[in-house]
């Protein structure tokens, strides 16, 4: 059995949370003191932390989807379409390294989106009923989101690995008319690999339908590797 550890507020156990719920896999979820014990057992205190059957703990949530991906066949949320599981990929990374900023703002400052934001995470919880199939297309959304992320995401992580290589500290990027600066963030520099790596692996015939699927600044951005 896995047990997870967690927190209600944390959007990153909410996440992981959601995916052995949807994927019908058996978990223990624990919060509270369990979580500090559970900390002591991982290298960054970052939370989730998922405790595998066999003993063994480990955090960050998007490696662990991957590995209860390769561990469990039934219920996929990877989609069978390469290409569009690359943007489902691309919109991941951009949700859980870029959205957070926003998400502080939109979720809890007025009262119009805290109702709205606590009813939509309701929604959302708790997919174990669901039954459906892989739509052929993205949504709408999907790209909408993914062009979004390309006109601001893709810079921070152009202009963060750019600032790494030649040794600053921190690094400085123009998007949507603004100008946003923060320190290095080593963890986003592996991303930026990661992606190119994948984007890589596509065949060939994927790789032509990305500037259309992801939008030409990511497709310029993941090219470059
Ligand atoms: N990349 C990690 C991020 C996890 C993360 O930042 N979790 C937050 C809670 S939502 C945390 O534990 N923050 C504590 C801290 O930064 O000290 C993941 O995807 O799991």
């Amino acid at each position: 059995m896995y047990t997870l550890y967690g927190a209600l507020a944390s959007p990153y156990s909410m996440k992981m949370r959601a995916v052995p719920r949807y994927r019908r896999i058996p978990f223990v979820w624990k919060d509270g003191a369990a979580v500090a014990e559970a900390l002591k057992k991982v290298r960054a205190p970052v939370i989730p932390v998922l405790e595998f059957p066999e003993g063994s703990l480990a955090n960050d949530s998007t490696p662990l989807i991957h590995y209860l991906e390769a561990r469990h066949g039934n219920r996929s949320i990877v989609p069978p379409d390469l290409a569009i599981a690359f943007l489902a990929c691309l919109l991941e990374d951009f949700a859980d390294e870029w959205l957070t900023k926003p998400m502080f703002g939109y979720r809890w400052l007025e009262e119009v989106d805290q109702v709205q934001m606590s009813r939509w995470l309701a929604h959302i919880d708790d997919l174990s009923g669901h039954e459906g199939e892989w739509s052929t297309e993205p949504s709408e959304c999907a790209f909408k989101l993914a062009r979004i992320a390309g006109e601001v995401y893709a810079l921070l992580l152009a202009a963060d690995a750019v600032a790494f290589e030649s040794g600053a500290d921190q690094f400085t990027f123009e998007a949507m008319g603004q100008s946003y600066s923060q320190v290095i963030f080593k963890y986003q520099v592996r991303w930026l690999a990661n992606l190119r790596a994948r984007f890589a692996l596509l065949g060939e015939n994927d790789r032509q339908r990305a500037p259309g699927m992801i939008g030409t600044d990511w497709s310029a951005l993941l090219g470059e590797g």
